[in-house]
């Protein structure tokens, strides 16, 4: 059986702006992942800029904290077996351009400063970034009457 895993989502400004947070959502829920954490809450310059730590000193690093921080987003852990690697190609690739047609960034984007969704990179990193949003008494781990045909035990 597959790693069972968890993975940070963002429904970013541009995501929530466009009323796009219950399509992304949705896509991820029906691919078969669980919703373990949510929230709706406005990031601060001094999150917006732990949660992107490893972009500092880059050129676009100021431009992707205003943009993260500019309106509210949906802050979402889910779980699933591998749910790193699919939330990753169910977003699709980082810049639109090349994200492929079916992917949540390939249907919806055209700009990578303005790409609708975070999904975390690695385990590793949505363990620190799941910590960054959510305490442990708001993650919530419980059965789905369906999880035994989306997951074979
Ligand atoms: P991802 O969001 O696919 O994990 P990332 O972690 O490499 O991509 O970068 C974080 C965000 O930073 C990305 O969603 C958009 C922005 N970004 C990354 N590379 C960029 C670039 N070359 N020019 C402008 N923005 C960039
Ligand atoms: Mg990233």
């Amino acid at each position: 059986m597959a790693e069972l895993q968890r993975t940070l989502v963002l429904v970013k400004p541009d995501g929530m702006q466009r009323g796009l947070a219950g399509t992304i959502l949705a896509r991820l829920e029906a691919r078969g992942l669980k919703i373990v954490g949510l929230k709706l809450l406005q990031i601060d310059e001094a999150l917006a800029r732990r949660h992107y730590a490893a972009h500092e000193g880059k050129g676009f690093f100021l431009p992707l904290v205003q943009y993260i921080t500019a309106s509210p987003v949906i802050a979402a852990v889910f779980e699933g077996p591998n749910a790193v690697e699919v939330v990753r190609s169910t977003m699709g690739a980082t810049n639109p351009v090349q994200a492929a047609p079916g992917t949540i960034r390939g249907d919806f984007a055209l700009e990578i400063g303005r790409n609708l969704i975070h999904g975390s990179d690695s385990p590793d990193s949505a363990r620190l970034e799941i910590a960054l949003f959510f305490s442990e008494g708001e993650l919530l781990s419980y059965p789905r009457d369906t999880d035994r045909w989306i997951i074979e035990s």
